[in-house]
């Protein structure tokens, strides 16, 4: 096996020796082995971060300069896409083509983080002086801890890996442990594109082990994660005594509103989509379905009828439209969550239990879940289960659909269906959360910013808030014709010799 830990510009093998098994979701196979950093480790790539960013060896470079390497990085991805679609699909168990598109959209993320580098531009504010330059200058942050999880790996890294490049910062990356191995390569082209030494990192491990010190150590000044929100408050807890910068993306409990005048047929479509694509696996996944009373029946018949007909399958099949879940215990905490919900009185209407079927038994496999009757006091509607359950609620009017869709500590996305666009505006205007669909679900561009209210998060991912997370902002005042302050009336009122 090669070295897989990045530290210092040179490929490392854990210093501790220690290894580590990715199984594949669909089967259970061995896909890879790949190094498990120590602390020792971790100490080193901090230690080279650390020293890069304050020589000044990235930060000194143009914005033109890193803009390119970031654009460089672009094309090695486009080079590479192939490969590393197949790395990511045999990590997550996701369909080769969803992997490809996935790929596709980390290339897109490297060009938009790249033009928007060539574009910044320091600016001069006035401040009615006439004789004041007031320059507003943006900097790097420093060094980052970016920390990625399993779902979609190398994406959610890429939103955090461009903008700290075209940024000028230092960073330590760590991907989730159940899916390295895109991360690996992406570090590979990092170093082809010729990112000088120190300033990319790469360590591999268990959050548990290694996130403890690329969350806390006092040289780290920023920490970008996306992840649970019980590991996000443990993160938040650990950075607050040096107050590090945090942008945290923690998931959600997204609305889903369908009014009685919507476009049944796109938006039945559509919830079908929203819910159990990637198996629900999506941060953003529509999972909490509200939808008119007047409609219900018919709206929810019918989706129940087309989660019956999803057909699951692995990397390879082609005729599949959605795979495993990413682990046991992730397997394990959406059986406990459906499992609650039955409990709890929402009513099992399909799913619910592990897919049977022979060629699938062997990986994690769940069957697409719907439960009516729900209420907003239920664990199965406010809780995300990141699997492929959907929770159905009715309601009468326009604000009580408002009221039940912000009726969550979540905040990340959400989406209104209805033919009265006036409506449908209000709606979305009222929904506290971070990204709203009118007639949609579920496209992103990299243009438009992502990230959530509430307990979905702070900051922002992507569009031009995506770049400012990994800048500090200076203000230079330059007075050019010097004078006395005024302030001090010096008793010899003389002058200085
Ligand atoms: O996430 P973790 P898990 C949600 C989803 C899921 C739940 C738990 O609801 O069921 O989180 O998933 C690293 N310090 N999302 O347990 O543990 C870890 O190694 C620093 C939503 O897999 O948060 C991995 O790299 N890092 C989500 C990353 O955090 C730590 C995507 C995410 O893992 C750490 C994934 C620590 N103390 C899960 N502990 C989304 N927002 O899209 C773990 N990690």
């Amino acid at each position: 096996m090669a070295a897989t830990l990045f530290i210092d510009g040179k490929w490392r093998a854990s210093s501790a020796g220690r290894i580590h098994e990715v199984r594949s979701p669909h089967d259970g196979s061995l896909v890879t082995t790949v190094d498990e950093a120590s602390a020792a480790d971790v100490e080193d790539a901090i230690d080279a971060a650390r020293k890069s960013f304050d020589s000044g060896v990235f930060a000194c470079w143009s914005w033109r300069e890193r803009s390119e390497l970031v654009g460089r990085i672009a094309d090695l991805l486009e080079r590479d896409a192939k490969l590393i679609a197949k790395k990511e699909s045999d990590d997550t168990g996701k369909r080769l083509i969803e992997a490809e598109y996935d790929v596709a959209d980390v290339v897109a993320t490297f060009r938009h983080f790249a033009a928007l580098g060539e574009k910044h531009d320091d600016h001069i504010v006035d401040v009615g002086l006439a004789h004041v330059t007031s320059r507003i200058v943006s900097e790097p942050i420093g060094v980052c801890s970016l920390i990625g999880p399993w779902n979609y790996p190398l994406l959610q890294i890429a939103w955090k890996v461009a903008p700290a490049l075209v940024a000028g910062c230092s960073f330590i990356l760590k991907p989730s442990e159940l899916t390295p191995e895109s991360a690996i390569h992406l570090m590979q082209l990092v170093e082809e594109a010729g990112t000088p030494l120190g300033v990319a990192n790469l360590i591999l491990g268990p959050g548990s082990v290694v996130g403890y010190a690329l969350t806390t150590d006092p040289r780290i000044d920023m920490v970008s994660f996306t992840g649970g929100l019980s590991t996000g408050k443990t993160i938040m807890v650990g950075a607050a005594p040096t107050i590090k910068r945090l942008a945290l993306e923690l998931g959600g409990k997204n609305p889903h509103i369908i009014f009685a005048d919507a476009d049944l047929e796109a938006a039945i479509d559509n919830a079908v989509t929203g819910a159990f694509l990637h198996s629900g696996q999506v941060c953003s996944a529509g999972t909490r379905l509200i939808v008119e009373r007047s409609v219900h029946d018919q709206v929810v018949s019918e989706i129940v009828r087309r989660a019956k007909e999803i057909r699951l399958g692995g990397p390879e099949d082609l005729s599949a439209e959605t795979g495993p879940l990413i682990s046991q215990s992730h397997f394990k905490s959406v059986e406990n969550y459906v499992a609650k919900g039955v409990a709890e009185g929402a009513r099992l209407l399909v799913g619910g239990v592990r897919a049977n079927r022979e060629d699938l038994v062997n990986g994690w496999y769940f069957l697409p879940t719907v439960f009516d009757g729900c209420t907003t006091d239920m664990y199965c509607v406010q809780e995300e289960s990141f699997g492929p359950i959907m929770t159905v609620e009715v309601f009468d009017s326009e604000r009580e659909a408002i009221a039940l869709g912000n009726d969550t500590i979540f905040g990340l996305s959400g989406g209104v269906w209805s033919r009265d666009l006036e409506k449908a505006a209000r709606v979305a205007a009222g929904l506290r959360h971070g990204t709203i669909w009118v007639n949609d679900y579920g496209p992103y561009r990299p243009a438009a910013e992502w990230g959530g209210y509430k307990q979905s998060g702070n900051g922002r991912e992507l569009g031009s808030h995506g770049l400012s997370e990994y800048l500090e902002i200076k203000h230079i005042w330059t007075n050019n014709s010097p004078s006395k302050s005024g302030w001090f009336h010096d008793s010899s009122g003389g002058d200085v010799q």
